[in-house]
């Protein structure tokens, strides 16, 4: 049997996630956005798995990302942030990678304003957690690197 390709996972943050712990801490925790990539780090490193995370304002930065993803990648680990409740693109350019995504939020958007309700990628996701603030990313990973196992 051919051997799978070794996990190399994506995670992407979009809008407003660079704010992390000074941003509505008691909704999005005190955790900075380095702390979240550090312990993403560290728990790849235990799984063997390579990881590269990236954060980004802009819709069509995330979009291109993905697209690069493709053939590349084994894993995307998503939070869109807002876009994850607005953009058409970014579920597109998901489809289009042809890749497992694992969408994660931090808060649990079901306890929050109807408008975060609905995700337009959650449909497409393997996987989706939510309301496990920084956890919600290490349990994804957990389950990315599996995929390569
Ligand atoms: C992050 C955001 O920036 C919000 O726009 C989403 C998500 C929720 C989170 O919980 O991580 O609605």
């Amino acid at each position: 049997m051919p051997k799978a390709m070794p996990a190399n996972i994506l995670v992407l943050n979009g809008p407003n996630l660079n704010m992390l712990g000074l941003r509505e801490p008691a909704v999005y925790g005190h955790e900075t956005l380095a702390d979240v990539n550090a312990a993403i780090q560290a728990r790849a490193d235990e799984l063997g798995a390579e990881v590269e995370c990236r954060q980004s304002n802009h819709e069509g930065e995330l979009v291109t990302w993905i697209q690069q993803a493709r053939g590349e990648k084994t894993a995307i680990i998503i939070n869109a942030g807002a876009y994850s409740h607005t953009s058409i693109a970014i579920p597109d350019a998901l489809r289009a990678a042809e890749v497992p995504v694992y969408e994660v939020h931090l808060s649990n958007i079901y306890q929050r304003e109807s408008f975060r309700h609905h995700s337009y990628i959650s449909d497409l996701a393997t996987g989706v957690i939510c309301g496990l603030g920084l956890d919600g990313y290490l349990y994804a990973l957990n389950s990315a690197a599996k995929l390569s196992d």
